[in-house]
């Protein structure tokens, strides 16, 4: 946008957020930033209407126009949904010192079941986040188990699930559809999160930096297992990841260890 050149992610990168659902970028805001967000948080960012482009959802000089033009925010953001994406919503989420609960594990949306298009949460945290502030959790990898916004809220604790901890100026990228939860702040500070809700305008295909696209750890990262799957169903997640890796390449023959191939066969020659 406004700034440097848009840093684009890897295929790496990218094949880690098909697997995980998320996309955590350290300290990329500088302290300055970060300085004024506290103050322009507290006093709340105007809504604006549904399906506005980017380039014209936010004020030229403005907070989220500056945090949205840094170059590894715009290049992130550029790789997972490309140019001109539409903001479907934005809020600051405030969590009260020693205040309220944690929030039930949902997702932001009704359920979803596109399988070639998804949203992206960006979350930005201005302070440094701890463990006793109520950072927000997320489930490694349930993005693509389709449930229905607060289905899972009665599940408490999942084993491998990240309660974030992070320093000042990180901003997550979450695909819509990963379970989460802001945590219950038992600190002393006033915890500030900035959320905006993108909705892609373009085919999400081949977006990022493609150069790596054949590493080995391209599929290392699509193969990944996390500790809460059932042995079972675990597959499955696996198999719903090659077909958005396949979407996400145009390469229709993408497999790992021929899980999709096997059973996409459907053979159409009858017997003689
Ligand atoms: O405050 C947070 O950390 C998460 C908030 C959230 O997920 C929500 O309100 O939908
Ligand atoms: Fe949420």
């Amino acid at each position: 946008m406004d700034n440097d050149r848009p840093i684009l992610l890897s295929s790496v990168q990218m094949a880690r957020f098909v697997a995980r659902g998320s996309l955590r970028l350290d300290a990329v805001v500088p302290a300055a930033m970060n300085a004024e967000a506290m103050t322009v948080l507290a006093q709340g960012v105007p809504d604006i209407p549904y399906g506005v482009p980017l380039s014209a959802a936010y004020e030229q000089g403005s907070f989220p126009r500056r945090l949205l033009g840094l170059p590894e925010v715009a290049g992130a953001l550029r790789s997972l949904v490309g140019p001109e994406p539409a903001v479907d919503h934005h809020a600051v989420h405030i969590r009260e010192p020693h205040g309220g609960e944690a929030q039930a594990l949902h997702a932001d949306a009704i359920i979803d079941v596109r399988a070639h298009a998804f949203d992206v949460q960006l979350m930005y945290y201005p302070q440094d986040v701890t463990l006793d502030m109520g950072g927000t959790l997320s489930i490694p990898g349930s993005h693509l188990r389709r449930t229905n916004e607060t289905d899972t809220g009665r599940y408490q604790n999942l084993r491998g699930q990240d309660r974030l901890v992070c320093p000042a100026g990180t901003v997550v990228f979450l695909h819509h559809g990963i379970w989460h939860g802001g945590r219950r702040n038992d600190s002393d500070e006033t915890r500030y999160m900035f959320k905006i809700r993108f909705n892609p305008a373009v085919r999400q295909r081949l977006l990022w930096d493609t150069s790596d696209l054949r590493d080995p750890q391209v599929a290392a990262e699509l193969g990944a297992v996390f500790p809460w799957y059932e042995q079972a169903t675990a597959r499955l997640e696996v198999y719903n990841r090659v077909l958005l890796w396949r979407a996400l390449t145009g390469d229709d023959g993408f497999d790992l260890d021929h899980w999709v191939t096997r059973v996409a066969n459907r053979p159409q020659e009858a017997a003689v």
